[in-house]
């Protein structure tokens, strides 16, 4: 019984405003061919991988965005990448905005919008849906920003937890695999949920300003980077599993995302990393048995967590401050 997958980030340069999917798509299918002469069996796509980063640009009416959302998967302009999952026997993940008709809390049938990523199997079928639960930017026009970030505005905070499945992927007979989208891979505790259902691979795919565009603000380049790699690199260590992470990246619409795919090993080491900000394809060959040594030593969750000291993490949302000191000074 194998334990070993290769597994690729299929890195995509930018899409531009006017291109269609039909366009996104082709460039898809040879990365996927690519990944299928390389002998990879998984192959992870970005965030919002069909389009553009279209929260980038404002409409006052919901309903004026709609032709940016998937109301189907597969749909006639996605269906060949299913098919050529089928014919290379290669399982994909592929982030999309998902616009769905489903009842809300109050039991309404509405309209609703999601930034989704899905699971795909080499069969075609749809194994796992996630929707991103954390959504960064604002909901209303800045106009102190050049450039908006307007997920809050155009999708729902996902409503499908952070899910796992156990499933068959290339020769392994099971596999545990989580999904993660963008912004969520800076939060510990996304990650974590996937370590409390033994994950052993996480795929997310991102779409990452290589500046800070909140006004006033400056953060070095290099530093968005690193936190990115360090977050995912941590995920990994900390919950003992490997990741996939993958950019939409180069100067998409007049604006700048960085690249820097990578793939990370269950010790927090990058294997693979991308060395361009355009389409590219990279690999790792990733052993499962390495996610033994942290599950059953430092991070063996059920001889050393101590959930009841954790209690603040899901009764509290923003920071409080703490007790001041009141000895002598
Ligand atoms: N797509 C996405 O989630 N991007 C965010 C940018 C943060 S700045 C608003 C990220 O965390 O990479």
């Amino acid at each position: 019984m194998t334990h070993r997958i290769t597994v690729a980030a299929a890195q995509l340069g930018p899409i531009q405003l006017a291109e269609p999917r039909e366009v996104a798509v082709g460039r898809m299918l040879r990365l996927m061919e690519h990944a299928h002469r390389r002998g990879v069996e998984l192959v992870v796509f970005p965030e919002l991988a069909l389009t553009t980063f279209f929260p980038r640009h404002y409409h006052e009416r919901l309903k004026d965005m709609d032709e940016w959302f998937e109301t189907e998967m597969p749909s006639r302009e996605t269906a060949p990448l299913f098919d050529a999952a089928r014919r290379y026997r290669i399982g994909f993940h592929l982030g999309y905005a998902e616009l769905t008709e489903e009842p809300d809390e109050t039991g309404r049938l509405r309209k609703r919008r999601f930034n989704t990523a899905i699971l795909v199997s080499p069969a075609g079928e749809i194994l796992l849906k996630y929707r991103k639960v954390h959504l960064p930017g604002h909901a209303e026009l800045d106009p102190a920003r050049r450039v908006q970030h307007l997920e809050k505005r155009y999708f729902e905070v996902g409503n499908l937890g952070f899910p796992v499945i156990r499933a068959p992927m290339g020769k392994v007979p099971g596999l545990n695999m989580g999904l993660l989208i963008c912004n969520d891979r800076r939060w510990p505790e996304a990650w974590r949920v996937l370590g409390l259902q033994s994950v052993e691979l996480v795929m997310l795919g991102y779409n990452t300003p290589s500046t800070n565009q909140t006004p006033g603000v400056f953060e070095a380049h290099h530093l968005r980077v690193f936190h990115s790699h360090l977050s995912i690199q941590a995920g990994c260590y900390q919950n003992a599993c490997f990741a996939v992470a993958t950019a939409k990246a180069g100067v998409e619409d007049g604006c700048e995302l960085f690249g820097h795919s990578i793939i990370v090993n269950p010790q927090g080491e990058i294997i693979a990393q991308a060395g361009s900000w355009g389409d590219e394809l990279i690999t790792a060959d990733c052993d499962l048995e390495m996610c033994r040594l942290g599950r059953t030593t430092v991070f063996a969750f059920e001889k050393h967590r101590r959930p009841e000291a954790y209690r603040r993490i899901v009764e509290q949302v923003g920071a409080v401050e703490p007790n001041v000191w009141q000895g002598r000074t």
